[in-house]
């Protein structure tokens, strides 16, 4: 063991470089002009490039067109990652043989914990499990300096907002919901392992300027309504692609009435929209929080800045334009329900028991879960518990199973000196580890509802793909505010609507929950918490070994990928047409195959196992030439065997979901050469082109209908494309393998000139790699 210890007010990298960003910043507004109002996200953004005038004079009509052309080559201060993601990016990084990263960072040990029955029993048992990955994971911090939050400490978004977000710094996150840090006014970036190793080795990081959509806030939350809502609603107008190629930029005079916790929830799920990242103005519940979090130092810098008004790096300008405006009055938000099976299926509480009725959804549930990275803040909880208590009275238990997933150690020894654990374990709920657990389907679920039977449960988190908890897809995940899913416990009903109806109580008196009220903070502060959960120091130790045993099935050293043929990709063939929706867990399934995370080869045999064929609706069902059916992992690696490359054809959206790169590592692995899609997810888009897939879409639509599986597939043109930096067109010409039939469908591409030179190098890596000994 090394040095553990909460980085203290002194700590220098937890204070974001404001005098250079706030310089920076003028140099932006020289470059586009000083008439030019920018919106908040746009300044920090543009304060983090590596060359302002490049990046926002190129292909731009000279500066006026920016969002949506320039790709932005930026520097982001600092880099978290968690221990599912972190195995990759650490065994890419290490390849670049570099002695320390070049920005800060950290890693949680989040993701590999199961909830089952406690933490007390859980957490040593995952520990256990896992020791090989966290070992390897504690190594490579210490022998580049990264701040290692061991297993226990709390889920990487809690930690950083905790510790390391803060207004107007950037960051990457290898994890989608890394926007959770834009609540302190961070602009907070989920991508994939390969991305964060550009900021490790301190190459520039590439993006496509995104576009802004503001979020108008007016009025005040109150009652049963609560920040949750807001997004949970938000994603119910904007769909799960509405926020595509948009970070979403809250503004508008009910921010300031917002906690800093809320805002954090907020931007935690503009990831189920697809938005680059979601951010707040620096506003006046920050400062409380970040005070309260050892940060007073931050918050009085932040001050400082933010006092240049709105001009200031820290807020948007007066006269800034959005791509798109939402307003939402929070005087009339309603709490909402969504689901089940997409977080964008919105259902406001009044109409949602007539919608379980219509719908046919089971009129039971069999648990509540609260907590997790959405939503485990000292205000979630106190919420919760005031409803807990008003049961209790009244002499109630939840009929549901009531599980409680505390975000952090910080938030879990707070809650538990503040007696608010006491109250859940003692109305029955279960404190689960500081860790994903359920979330991220490390979920033992105890309570008998078979596999393959229709199931409802409800849960504060924020994701709610089929068989995303349990690994059962039968079983409905509606997303709730904590509140909502505390008080729908107690009646074990889907159609109970707490705000308007009752509860009979053992003594046979009615019982009606009042609204509940809590605190946004702890009057007594934050605690520590036990102290074996601190992060270790942030310094590089070159005697540090970091072993990888040759023989382990967890973790394996990465083969470089052949690079790209010198001409176009010909003779390719149709592994699968998917129908539907094709998430990344539908691309990579987590569950039990998180162990192997750390493992190429071993994980590829989950390849799209959750995908839908579009000719026979089956699930991981493909045939070959020949008709022999096959899973798909397994016909893959049979064409593999015999040389055969291969595509995928997918409908909308392709990759949504989370920033897991193992969904474009796999099928490159598996000898995946092209995704044809109608359209991708963002952070899934970047994660193909940076492994060496090319990633293309129908320029037509209903193209999709003309190619199936085992067709045969030529790039016309993608090589001359890739040569030219991203310039001209690409064709697809196919041969249908059932009557021979040749015709050539065109597509469409978002390569940059980085991105066309990792495909020609074979990886993004690759390149790096040629770049370092060069
Ligand atoms: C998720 O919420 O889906 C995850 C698990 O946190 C993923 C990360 C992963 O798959 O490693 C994410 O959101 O990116
Ligand atoms: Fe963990 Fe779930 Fe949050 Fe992902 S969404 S980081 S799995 S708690």
């Amino acid at each position: 063991l090394f040095a553990r210890g909460l980085a203290t007010e002194a700590s220098s990298s937890r204070m974001p470089p404001y005098p250079k960003l706030v310089r920076n910043l003028e140099q932006v507004r020289r470059v586009l002009g000083s008439d030019r109002a920018l919106t908040l996200a746009e300044k920090i953004l543009y304060a983090h490039l590596d060359n302002a005038e490049e990046s926002l004079l190129t292909g731009t009509n000279n500066g006026r067109d920016v969002r949506g052309k320039a790709n932005l080559k930026l520097k982001p201060d600092r880099v978290a990652m968690q221990d599912a993601s972190a195995q990759m990016a650490l065994l890419q990084f290490m390849s670049c043989g570099l002695p320390s990263t070049a920005v800060p960072a950290s890693i949680h040990c989040d993701h590999m914990i199961v909830g089952e029955r406690g933490a007390d029993t859980d957490l040593p048992a995952s520990i256990k499990g896992n020791s090989e990955v966290f070992d390897f994971l504690e190594s490579a911090a210490k022998r580049y300096g990264i701040e290692f939050w061991p297993p226990g400490a709390g889920i990487i978004h809690q930690s950083v907002l905790e510790n390391y977000a803060a207004p107007g710094l950037m960051m990457l996150g290898t994890d989608s919901h890394t926007p959770n840090g834009g609540g302190l006014g961070a602009i907070a970036i989920g991508v994939g392992g390969a991305d964060a190793v550009d900021a490790l080795v301190d190459a520039p990081w590439e993006l496509k300027a995104p576009k802004i959509l503001g979020v108008r806030l007016e009025g005040k939350l109150s009652g049963w309504a609560s920040p949750k809502d807001i997004i949970l609603s938000l994603a119910g107008k904007l769909t799960v692609r509405g926020g595509t190629g948009y970070v979403v930029e809250y503004h508008g005079p009910g921010v300031e009435t917002l906690s800093c916790t809320g805002m954090a929830t907020c931007c935690n799920m503009g990831a189920e929209v697809g938005a680059t990242t979601s951010i707040f103005p620096f506003s006046p519940s920050m400062v409380p929080y970040l005070q309260s979090t050892h940060r007073g130092h931050v918050a009085e810098a932040a001050g400082e800045v933010a006092a240049a008004g709105p001009s200031s790096l820290l807020r948007a300008d007066t006269k800034a334009e959005y791509d798109q405006v939402v307003t939402i009055n929070l005087s009339e938000l309603e709490p909402h329900i969504n689901g089940p099976f997409t977080p964008d299926f919105s259902v406001p509480l009044s109409k949602f028991a007539d919608t379980v009725r219509e719908k046919k959804w089971p009129e039971t549930f069999g648990a509540g879960l609260i907590g997790s990275c959405t939503n485990s803040s000292y205000e979630d909880m106190t919420r919760a518990e005031d409803l807990v208590k008003q049961a209790t009275a009244a002499g109630l238990k939840p009929k549901a199973d009531f599980f409680i997933t505390p975000g952090s150690e910080q938030i879990r020894a707070t809650l538990d000196r503040d007696q608010t654990l006491n109250t859940f374990s003692e109305a029955g709920g279960i404190v689960l580890a500081n860790a994903c657990g359920p979330c991220i389907g490390q979920w033992k679920r105890t309570d008998g509802v078979p596999k393959g039977e229709d199931n409802a449960i409800f849960t504060s988190y924020n994701r709610n793909f089929p068989g995303r908890n349990d690994g059962n897809r039968q079983t409905m995940n509606f997303l709730a505010s904590p509140e909502l899913v505390t008080a729908l416990a107690y009646s074990g009903s889907t159609t109970f609507n707490p705000m308007t109806d009752s509860l009979t109580a053992p003594d046979g008196s009615t019982f009606k929950f009042q609204p509940p009220s809590g605190f946004d903070l702890p009057s007594a502060g934050f605690e520590e918490g036990n102290p074996n959960f601190l992060p270790t120091a942030a310094v590089p130790d070159a005697s540090s070994e970091v072993i990888v045993s040759p023989t382990s099935d967890r973790l394996a050293l990465l083969e470089p990928f052949a690079p790209f043929p010198k001409g176009d990709l010909s003779g390719l063939q149709v592994l699968y047409k998917v129908k539907g929706q094709c998430t990344t867990d539908t691309i990579s399934a987590a569950g039990p195959w998180l162990k192997y995370k750390g493992h190429l080869p071993n994980i590829s045999a989950n390849t799209l196992i959750g995908a839908v064929n579009a000719a026979t609706g089956e699930t991981n069902v493909a045939y070959d030439e020949a008709g022999k059916q096959y899973g798909i992992p397994e016909l893959a690696e049979a064409w593999k065997e015999r040389g055969i490359s291969w595509l995928v054809v997918a409908e909308d959206n392709y990759g949504e979901g989370s920033a897991r790169e193992h969904a474009a590592l796999q099928p490159r692995y598996l000898g995946g050469r092209v995704i044809v899609s109608k359209s991708f997810a963002r952070i899934h888009e970047t994660n193909l082109k940076k492994q060496g897939v090319v990633p293309l879409t129908f320029a037509n639509r209903e193209d999709y209908d003309r190619i199936d599986a085992c067709d045969k597939v030529d790039t016309v043109g993608l090589y001359d494309v890739l040569q030219a930096g991203g310039q001209g067109d690409i064709k697809l010409r196919v041969t249908k393998q059932k009557t021979g039939e040749v015709f050539e469908v065109p597509v469409q591409h978002t390569f940059s000139k980085d991105q066309c030179a990792f495909i020609l190098a074979g990886s993004a890596l690759n390149l790096l790699a040629k770049k370092a000994s060069s």
